[in-house]
């Protein structure tokens, strides 16, 4: 069998913002636009891969949490309807998805090979979260793709960043492992926004764009300097400051997608693109890609 390989990595920011702002027939409230920086990035990316062949999109979700060990949705399809619990008023979206139930079982048995908790998830009445679809909706609003999709066990909350690292990079190997076993091509998917810091109020018109900035300067300089460190191929710095980007900067990373998908990309040393940066509601998002396929180095 030929060996699989992951074609392109991608920081994929998940606020339900992003999905009410383009009025997709799937989410049931509508917008007049708003965050377009950002569903520019979203447009951006999805033009530079259009053209890269793959079978299967790889997501870590921050906003699906398992606070014993990780889980990966197997079973092959989930229809329903996620709300988001924090702005139902914005999204409320029909969902209709498949999954590559073979690859995620491969994922699931490497990682616990490694040591690491893992169950897969086979309940047929599970509502999938809001940042697995916002992702999936705004990467590929076609939903022409399996996809396998892997929660947050939350190491971060209960341990540490430096624990939730350790866990997530074991987790990438294994990821990056069994896709190329599997003969099959994948793009990997870390859905979080960068430094996190809420609004504690929303304003009368969620997409009144006058009333959107970053939460504070510091947030500012944190999200700054890491897109400068990914953009330069400096991922083992991004590996060495998360834990006090994660702390200060109250960064998604506590999630461990970001950790997790460097992981799988080996640590890139080569330049990821930014496609674009925005805030929403006061945190900082990034949309990132690093384009594996250009850069075919060793077993990709
Ligand atoms: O999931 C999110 C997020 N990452 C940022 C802002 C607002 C809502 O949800």
């Amino acid at each position: 069998m030929t060996r699989g390989e992951i074609v392109a990595g991608c920081l994929a920011p998940p606020p339900p913002h992003l999905v009410y702002a383009e009025n997709p027939p799937q989410n049931e409230p509508t917008a007049e636009g708003g965050w377009e920086q950002l569903r520019w990035g979203y447009e951006r990316l999805r033009e530079s891969l259009s053209e890269v062949d793959y079978d299967v999109i790889v997501i870590l979700s921050p906003h699906w949490q398992t606070y014993v060990g990780t889980h990966f949705l197997g079973l092959p399809h989930f229809k329903s309807l996620s709300v988001d619990p924090i702005f139902p008023n914005l999204f409320r979206y029909n969902y209709d998805l498949n999954i590559d139930v073979d690859l995620s079982k491969q994922i699931c048995d490497k990682a616990e090979k490694a040591g690491l908790t893992v169950k897969m998830m086979n309940n047929p009445d599970f509502r999938i979260d809001y940042g697995t679809i916002t992702t999936g909706h705004m990467f590929n609003p076609k939903w022409d793709k399996p996809m396998v999709v892997i929660s947050s066990n939350r190491s971060s909350a209960y341990y540490s960043v430096d624990v939730m690292q350790e866990m997530m990079m074991e987790l990438g190997k294994a990821t990056r492992e069994a896709i190329l076993e599997s003969g099959k091509k994948a793009v990997v998917l870390a859905s979080n926004s960068l430094s996190h810091r809420h609004f504690t109020t929303e304003s009368d018109v969620p997409e009144d764009m006058s009333k959107e900035h970053i939460t504070s300067h510091a947030m500012h300089l944190w999200d700054m300097r890491i897109i400068e460190y990914m953009r330069t191929g400096q991922s083992q710095r991004i590996i060495d400051e998360m834990p006090e980007f994660t702390e200060q900067a109250i960064a998604e990373s506590d999630g461990g997608g970001f950790s997790w998908l460097l992981s799988t990309l080996k640590l890139p040393t080569y330049p990821a693109i930014l496609h674009g940066y925005g805030t929403i509601i006061g945190t900082g998002n990034a949309i990132v890609e690093w384009p594996v396929y250009k850069y075919k180095v060793g077993d990709n």
